[in-house]
């Protein structure tokens, strides 16, 4: 039987384990990325292991989150990550430099690689045909140490692309079709293939920015194949060398098989508060905008930022709408200054922001009460724009600009034939702001610098014998990390000061959270389906962890944050009946008799309400490698018992 593209990295990267769907694999990963909001912490963990350099073939240290220096915070944390990388051996990308996927695809990425990267838009680099995952800090220290990253074999899914866009109908235009089609929850388990006659007629910066949004399917990873197309562009970058071909065997299977047809797609819009929500835009043509936002990296490209310059070109942007724009990375900016294209930019009003992840994390530029915000981002979950209750579109960088001229929704395709973009055959290429560490032999002389507002991981216990607790939250489906945690301007200085950062937590559902599981030594959380859906951030396992959170019951969980409640010991457990949930309320008294001799080798659990009498049973799905792990109380615990 044949393999697919990921099937066939996977096994080169197999390090244990056996390649069945749902089993548990060990993979080699040759490169790491990390960024400046989850970065602090992966490398706190880095150093905690006492391993003196990494041990991966590319190691990168980026600065592009946390670029708002309203207080000393985000300025030392960035020098923490520019001496600790220079000390143990990563490259260290300076502020400026671009969003860190969008500089990796650029510089970095290699098809055929494994990269895992702190961050859960890494899928990104997956355009180019590498295997690049998102992952929790703790994990990509690991990797970094040479230790092998651990997943479920994923399942496969193959989408098919035939035709070819029409004018003014972009990647996002695509990847949002999938959304449609398959839902926030479509791709757990599973990674997404793209294949077809269709690849050839997308650039690999737009097969990156519908392998970027393969994250909010849920899936593992996205991949399109390494041709033709993929060589130009690493020839573009000067590292054709970097090239290999990678295609599935013709006999390869799928588990499951889906059609876009490309030249019959529309503009789509996700419409509030979930990047599924998709509606055609012309059914939302007209409505009033206040607000568009333009970049991420999603959508931050040459190809998107000259595609925008060419149809703001001489036209002003409405006097109701306030439009930003930040390009990718340093290298599109240069390009878009030289070519003259970011004079046409400037000229119709758009206001140009560094290129940083910015407004798409919050970041300044939040919308006006209650406005509508178009963006070309990847999500538009509720109060991530900062504010609460603004109403955010996320849309290609086509639909984005006609709307901001319109001041309305606008079909960018109602603009008749779109103007020619002359791609660049040679990109600008100068690596200056990418900092390289120092040898083996100097590195004691390198002192890794410390702000106070850097303080200690907390660490995790063993589970108890039985656990009694409250029922501490309630929440409903698709809890996202920013629910959990969230970030903007006000929260994510405190990325590397848990303490601090607890007073946030679950705040966006439930201003008392916070106050009341210090005030009650913390409990457990009961969730909906797909708990813990969207970032990477630990900090959605860390915080409640300060808070004393013992264990979370869901009906179901999202990939990366049920590998991080593991690493910093919550226990993850599974409702058998996903009706159980209606049984149980906030302020209920649970217990679990047995937790901890269920947590080393049992499959079930029955949680009983001790309030109302009703019972439960919960899954417990753990590797044996988990249970060690929650029963050390967390993965820091395990590795140091291991030595
Ligand atoms: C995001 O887009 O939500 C982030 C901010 O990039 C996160 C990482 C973080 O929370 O720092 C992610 O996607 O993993
Ligand atoms: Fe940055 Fe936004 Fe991309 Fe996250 S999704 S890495 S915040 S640009």
């Amino acid at each position: 039987m044949g393999y697919t593209i990921a099937q066939k990295i996977i096994k080169n990267h197999l390090v244990c384990g056996e390649m069945t769907a749902g089993k548990e694999i060990g993979l080699k990963i040759d490169q790491t990325l990390t960024q400046d909001a989850t970065g602090t912490m992966a490398y706190l963990q880095f150093e905690a292991m006492g391993i003196d350099r990494v041990k991966t073939e590319l190691s990168v240290a980026y600065i592009d989150h946390n670029t708002l220096q309203a207080g000393f915070e985000n300025a030392d944390d960035h020098r923490y990550i520019q001496t600790v990388a220079k000390k143990h051996g990563l490259r260290f990308s300076r502020p400026g430099n671009g969003i860190c996927h969008q500089v990796h695809l650029e510089r970095f990425s290699r098809p055929g690689k494994t990269l895992i990267g702190s961050d859960s838009h890494t899928p990104t680099a997956g355009g180019i045909g590498m295997l690049a995952m998102g992952a929790g800090g703790l994990d990509v220290a690991v990797a970094m140490g040479g230790g092998t990253y651990y997943i479920a074999m994923p399942k496969m899914i193959k989408v098919n692309l035939v035709g070819k866009l029409s004018n003014y109908v972009g990647a996002k235009d695509v990847i949002l079709e999938v959304l449609r089609i398959l839902g926030v929850k479509g791709g757990v388990g599973a990674i997404v293939e793209y294949g077809g006659e269709g690849v050839k007629t997308l650039s690999v910066p737009q097969r990156a920015t519908i392998t970027n949004m393969g994250a909010e399917l849920g899936a593992t990873t996205s991949i399109f194949p390494s041709d033709e197309t993929t060589r130009a562009f690493l020839k573009a970058e000067d590292r054709e060398e970097d090239y290999i071909e990678l295609s599935s065997d013709p006999d390869a299977t799928y588990d499951a098989e889906y059609t876009v047809d490309l030249s019959a797609l529309k503009p789509l819009a996700a419409c509030p508060h979930s990047p599924d929500n998709v509606k055609n835009v012309s059914e939302l043509s007209g409505m009033k905008i206040n607000q568009v936002c333009i970049g991420s990296c999603t959508n931050s490209s040459m190809q998107d930022m000259l595609t925008v310059a060419a149809m703001l070109k001489g036209k002003t942007v409405h006097p109701d709408v306030s439009l930003s724009i930040s390009p990718g990375s340093k290298q599109v900016y240069t390009m878009l200054a030289e070519c003259g294209a970011l004079a046409d930019l400037i000229n119709a009003g758009a206001r140009i922001l560094e290129c940083a992840c910015g407004p798409c994390i919050g970041m300044g530029f939040s919308p006006q009460s209650a406005g509508v915000s178009l963006r070309t981002f990847n999500r538009n979950f509720l109060a991530r724009s900062g504010t609460a209750d603004a109403q955010v579109y996320l849309v290609s960088p086509e639909t984005a600009a006609a709307s901001a001229v319109a001041g309305v929704f606008t079909d960018p395709t109602t603009w008749g034939v779109a103007p020619k973009i002359e791609m660049p055959t040679q990109f600008k290429i100068n690596d200056n702001l990418i900092e390289m560490p120092v040898g083996v032999d100097e590195m004691d002389g390198v002192t890794v610098e410390r702000g106070p507002n850097i303080k200690p991981i907390p660490v995790g216990k063993a589970p108890a014998k039985d656990l009694e607790c409250e029922l501490i939250l309630k929440v409903g489906d698709d809890i996202t990390t920013d629910h959990i945690m969230p970030a903007g301007t006000k929260v994510l200085p405190y990325r590397s000061n848990v303490p601090k950062l607890s007073e946030f937590c679950f705040t966006v559902c439930d201003k008392e959270f916070p106050e009341r599981a210090k005030a009650k030594g913390g409990g457990v959380i009961l969730g909906g389906a797909n708990y813990g859906q969207g970032s990477s951030r630990e900090h959605a396992a860390l915080v409640p962890l300060y808070l004393g959170i013992k264990a979370v019951v869901a009906k179901s969980f999202a990939r990366i944050h049920v590998a991080n409640l593991i690493n910093f010991g919550i226990v993850p457990m599974t409702l058998e009946n996903p009706d159980d949930y209606e049984n149980f309320n906030e302020g209920d008294l649970l217990e679990i008799k047995g937790f901890a001799k269920a947590v080393a080798n049992a499959t079930e659990a029955t949680l009983v309400n001790k309030t109302n009498g009703k019972t439960a049973k919960l899954k417990l799905a753990f590797t044996e490698r988990q249970r060690e792990m929650l029963l050390a109380g967390g993965c820091l615990n395990y590795t140091k018992n291991q030595k």
